[in-house]
């Protein structure tokens, strides 16, 4: 009886034992399916991923044949960098535009005032805007007094010298020991601004300023202002800085916008006129007079430009990932070679 016992006794042993590597092993089984799982998705995942940047790459390569293939004297609205209209297109090109298994779409900034809500697919044209780097003390004063931000003046003589290469302090400006002084502390660039968002490293800027003059600024670009593209306030501050009054600035520049959208008074139309040549602003006015505003600031004007924005955004066909880009293009105005990726900015 007690041998009989003892041997029941160790089968249970056994049993109880096995029971326990077969839930041991069943457990280590579902981790390592978890285990397989997830590497799948994270494989799946930059599969996408790269569909996506690759869709993008694909983007900056269309902009660039668009922008290649434009070769005339001027850029307007109405281009095709602009729209992405086609003959033989019912949509632009740079809207939804498909790939075997990603699309990206370029989509521009609309920068005047009686488009706002409209979405725009294209370029969008650096030289249209007011370039920090190059304006002069009274082109930004006046840009800032455009814009309603009150302490201008601080912020003109600031950038100037954040850029300038001395270190001697202009009225209302800041160098090298303003910013060490600050808490973080940093020094002062005495070189020109390479992105934008430097603006808000300099004394007197802050983030609300700063997201109101962004849709009017740059840093790239030789410093002149394509008048078929630039916005009301870039160009009523141009005229303001060179002499004009504020209201005749409005009014002529009013004047030239009107002038730009054509008969059906919108952006964008076949109908659009563009300037080519300082004397064709002369149709653009009510006054022939008034024809001397604009001559005052013939070297701070430009028909053609050259430096374009790409704001891309790709995604694989599935939708899970998502690629936001912004591209700087600058084309080779002699058109010998195509053109320059300048910046590249993954957001
Ligand atoms: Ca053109
Ligand atoms: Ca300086």
């Amino acid at each position: 009886m007690i041998v009989c016992y003892k041997k029941n006794n160790n089968r249970g042993l056994i049993l109880i034992v096995a029971l326990w590597i077969v839930a041991i092993l069943a457990l280590l089984a579902v981790g390592l399916g978890f285990r397989i799982a997830s590497e799948l998705h994270l494989v799946k995942f930059s599969r996408d991923n790269l569909k996506a940047l690759m869709a993008a790459e694909a983007g900056v390569q269309l902009a660039s044949k668009i922008l290649s293939a434009d070769i005339n004297d001027y850029d307007s609205l109405n281009e095709t960098w602009a729209t992405g209209e086609i003959a033989g297109l019912d949509r632009s090109i740079f809207k939804d535009f498909p790939l075997k298994q990603a699309t990206f779409s370029i989509e521009r900034e609309a920068e005047l005032e009686n488009a706002a809500n409209k979405v725009f697919y294209g370029l969008s044209d650096e030289d249209s805007k007011l370039n920090i780097n190059k304006a002069t003390t009274t082109q930004l004063e006046a840009f800032f007094t455009e814009l309603g931000i009150t302490n201008g003046r601080e912020i003109t003589n600031s950038i100037l010298d954040w850029i300038d290469e001395d270190s001697t302090t202009s009225f209302d400006g800041a160098e090298d020991d303003y910013y060490t002084s600050q808490e973080p502390n940093y020094h002062c660039k005495n070189a020109s601004l390479v992105v934008a968002e430097e603006l808000l490293l300099i004394k007197g800027m802050d983030r609300e300023k700063f997201l109101t003059i962004l849709p009017f600024v740059t840093v790239y670009g030789d410093g002149k202002i394509n008048i078929n593209t630039a916005s009301f306030e870039v160009l009523t501050s141009l005229l303001i800085s060179r002499g004009s009054l504020d209201t005749t600035a409005r009014k002529l520049v009013k004047e030239i916008i009107n002038y730009r959208f054509g008969e059906d008074a919108e952006v964008g139309t076949v109908d659009d006129r563009a300037f080519e040549r300082i004397e064709d602003i002369i149709k653009a006015l009510s006054s022939p007079l008034t024809f001397s505003e604009f001559a005052k600031c013939a070297d701070a004007i430009k028909f053609k430009s050259e430096v374009f924005r790409a704001n891309i955004l790709a995604s694989s066909s599935n939708k899970v990932a998502k690629k936001r880009i912004s591209c700087l293009l600058k084309k080779d105005l002699s058109q010998i070679k195509g053109p320059e990726i300048i910046l590249w900015a993954e957001q």
